[in-house]
């Protein structure tokens, strides 16, 4: 009934609805309406209520609800259904849950913050409260299981797309890093559940540091994070941007998954990769590799050629450029 209400205000924009009119759409008293608009008001709602006018919402909060985003959305189905927490271990972990009960594809689990924010090889990832997007979202696609590694790609390209909308230009540091001056803002963990030959579902977990400040980021991140506010040197309408990567992730995502195009993500990949043409260091399964950077093949894979001169396509790995994240030799 609340989300009903809260629908019918955002729908009468800046015109006054009466509690009578309310009440009448809905069928109960107007004392309850008025309960309902003070559970609105805890939640952060500017409403404004005038005697003989009625109620109107003055000013939104700044939370990441199906509500809220769902004015920026061009998608079919992306982002249509956004689970929102308050607080939450991981996105991922409660998207893994959702999933397996039969929640359908394009479902997006958000938090305001993280608890327990996973990172890849049960690394952690940092999420404070209302700063950051922290995202999950519940993918069912019939492809080959092998092939869900890249859309960890197709999701690299949608968020690169997004921040470059807002005016701000990353790079990618494959195979899961957005990077801005260098150092990161978003990484994404992609997981699946499935058999050999079919995918039961991928939970694409995106992590961006919005509005984030420098002391929000202790220890190591000090050096090798930053913010998109911080970049901007202005705070970023979340909503907007979630919408934003929502609309360009559909959109690259169905190219792949309908009609079996990767090569636009892919091209979006190799055009703003910060390694191609580059030395680098790959540590892939605790050796580690000096290479150079060549391409990015039509799998996904990052062409290297090692010191030896021999060509090499890598699936995952840890990717480290001299002079970025700690590389100097
Ligand atoms: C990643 O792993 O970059 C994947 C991060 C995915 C986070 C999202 S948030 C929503 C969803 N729910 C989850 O629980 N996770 C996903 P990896 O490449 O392993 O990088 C992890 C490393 O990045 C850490 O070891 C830190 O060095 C660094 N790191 C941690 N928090 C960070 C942050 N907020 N910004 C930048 N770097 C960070």
């Amino acid at each position: 009934m609340k989300e009903e209400i809260l629908h019918l205000l955002k729908n009468s924009g800046r015109e006054f609805l009466s509690g009578e009119d309310i009440s009448k759409e809905f069928g109960v008293t107007r004392a309850a309406i008025w309960k309902y608009i003070n559970s609105l008001r805890e939640e952060g709602y500017t409403i404004e209520s005038v005697s003989r006018k009625g109620y109107r919402i003055v000013e939104s909060p700044d939370t990441l609800t199906e509500e809220e985003v769902d004015e920026y959305l061009h998608t079919k189905y992306m982002g249509r259904n956004i689970v929102h927490f308050e607080t939450i271990d991981s996105t991922n972990t409660k998207a893994k849950e959702l999933a397996a009960e039969g929640q359908p594809g394009g479902t997006v689990i958000i938090s305001e913050e993280q608890t327990q924010g996973k990172g890849r090889l049960g690394r952690n990832w940092t999420s404070p409260k209302n700063k950051g997007i922290w995202m999950s979202i519940i993918l069912r696609p019939d492809i080959d299981p092998i092939k869900v590694c890249m859309v960890t790609q197709v999701a690299a390209a949608a968020v690169v797309k997004a921040i470059e909308e807002i005016g701000i230009e990353g790079y990618i540091k494959w195979p899961n890093d957005i990077v801005v001056q260098g150092k990161k803002v978003c990484g994404i963990l992609t997981e699946m559940s499935g058999e050999l030959d079919k995918v039961n579902y991928v939970i694409l977990g995106i992590g961006i540091n919005v509005n984030l400040e420098k002391r929000n980021f202790s220890g190591e991140l000090k050096d090798i994070a930053t913010s998109l506010k911080i970049e901007k040197g202005k705070s970023i309408n979340r909503k907007d941007l979630v919408a934003k990567i929502l609309n360009n992730f559909e959109n690259l995502y169905e190219s792949f998954v309908k009609q079996g195009d990767i090569e636009k993500s892919l091209d979006i990949c190799r055009e703003r990769s910060i390694l191609l043409g580059k030395k680098i260091q790959i540590i892939l399964r605790n050796e580690v590799i000096k290479a150079k950077a060549i391409t990015i093949d039509e799998e996904g894979r990052l062409v290297v050629r090692g010191q030896d001169g021999k060509e090499e396509k890598i699936i995952s790995g840890e990717v480290s450029i001299r002079g970025m994240y700690g590389y100097v030799d």
